[in-house]
């Protein structure tokens, strides 16, 4: 299994000299964003993680290996490629034993950063339960890899795209503490308050690492969901997102878009119909996530 692992040399000699390591997904690179931004984004969320006192490890799939920590050249190569393979659970064998060029969504980089011993993972917004999913079974592999794998994720709560209130049932069910930060709300990525609340506030680094490493020394496996909400000047209205992403669901529905192809399709769909604001949101968010994931992992670390 370790054999699959290439460790990038930023995150092999943060290992050896005990430093904490934050891991972070490349479906966002390839399939979240548009060239040049995604890869540039890329670069500034590694940079804010790095200034925090963690070493950033983007997690991907390429030449058969799983690769902890990106090159520069590597980060390029996934921002343009046009045949990169979103990569979940379902996908991962595939990809690794084919050789082809994987980009991990939450729940495949939470694998690989579990295989890796990485016990932080920022993103922008996980997978959830998709709206209708009573008649598609639209729900996420996210959710189940949150229910078993013993990784904290680190995003802006779920986009209105899915069924919030579905999919905070579906990680009660799964055992999923969502915890928040600075906030009672459970946020909808985009905008700050979502309508629902999540489990328990936890604002700092130390009680939510003291929380995480509770939780996991009980024997409790699986994920936590830290949800961090966009800061309050990149948000975005209701009205108008609320609108969009009715018009990118009802398009999806109409061009009967199905299985995987369902998330970049509306994540792309709500770009062009906000003229890029929500992609200028989507960075604020992510670059804010890293801030709090990196001060997470060193609480966290600290608390070995
Ligand atoms: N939501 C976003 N941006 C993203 C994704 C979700 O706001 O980039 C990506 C993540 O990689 C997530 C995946 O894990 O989509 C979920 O895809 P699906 O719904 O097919 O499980
Ligand atoms: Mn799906």
């Amino acid at each position: 299994m370790q054999a699959f692992l290439q460790f990038s040399p930023e995150v092999q000699a943060a290992r050896a000299a005990g430093k904490p390591v934050v891991a972070l997904e490349s479906t966002i690179i390839s399939h979240g964003m548009p060239y040049p931004q995604n890869v540039q984004t890329a670069r500034d969320v590694e940079q804010v993680i790095r200034d925090a006192g963690a070493a950033p490890a983007t997690i991907a799939i390429i030449d058969g290996r799983i690769c902890i920590g990106l090159a520069d050249e590597q980060l390029e190569l996934l921002g343009q490629a046009k045949d990169a393979i979103k990569v979940s659970r379902r996908d991962l064998a595939y990809v690794l034993s084919q050789k082809k060029l994987g980009a991990t969504t939450v729940a495949a980089t939470m694998i690989c950063a579990k295989l890796a011993g990485i016990e932080v993972f920022v993103t922008g917004g996980i997978g959830g339960v998709h709206r209708g999913a009573e008649t598609s079974f639209d729900i996420s592999a996210d959710l189940q890899e949150l229910a078993q794998t013993g990784v904290a994720v680190v995003c802006a709560g779920v986009k209105s795209i899915l069924d919030i209130g579905l999919t905070l049932e579906y990680l009660e069910t799964h055992g999923v503490p969502v915890v928040s930060v600075g906030q009672p709300a459970f946020p909808a990525f985009f905008t700050r308050d979502s309508g629902f609340k999540a489990d328990f506030q936890l604002d700092t680094p130390e009680e939510q690492a003291r929380f995480i490493r509770t939780k996991w020394q009980l024997g409790l496996d699986g994920g936590v969901v830290v949800s961090n909400p966009v800061p309050e000047a990149s948000a975005m209205h209701n009205e108008e997102i609320d609108a969009i992403i009715a018009q990118a669901l009802r398009e999806a529905g109409e061009q009967d878009v199905k299985g995987k192809l369902v998330t970049p399709f509306l994540l792309a769909r709500i770009k062009e119909l906000t003229d890029g604001r929500s992609l200028v949101t989507n960075i604020a968010l992510v670059k804010h996530n890293a801030l709090v994931g990196a001060r997470l992992a060193v609480a966290l670390h600290a608390t070995h």
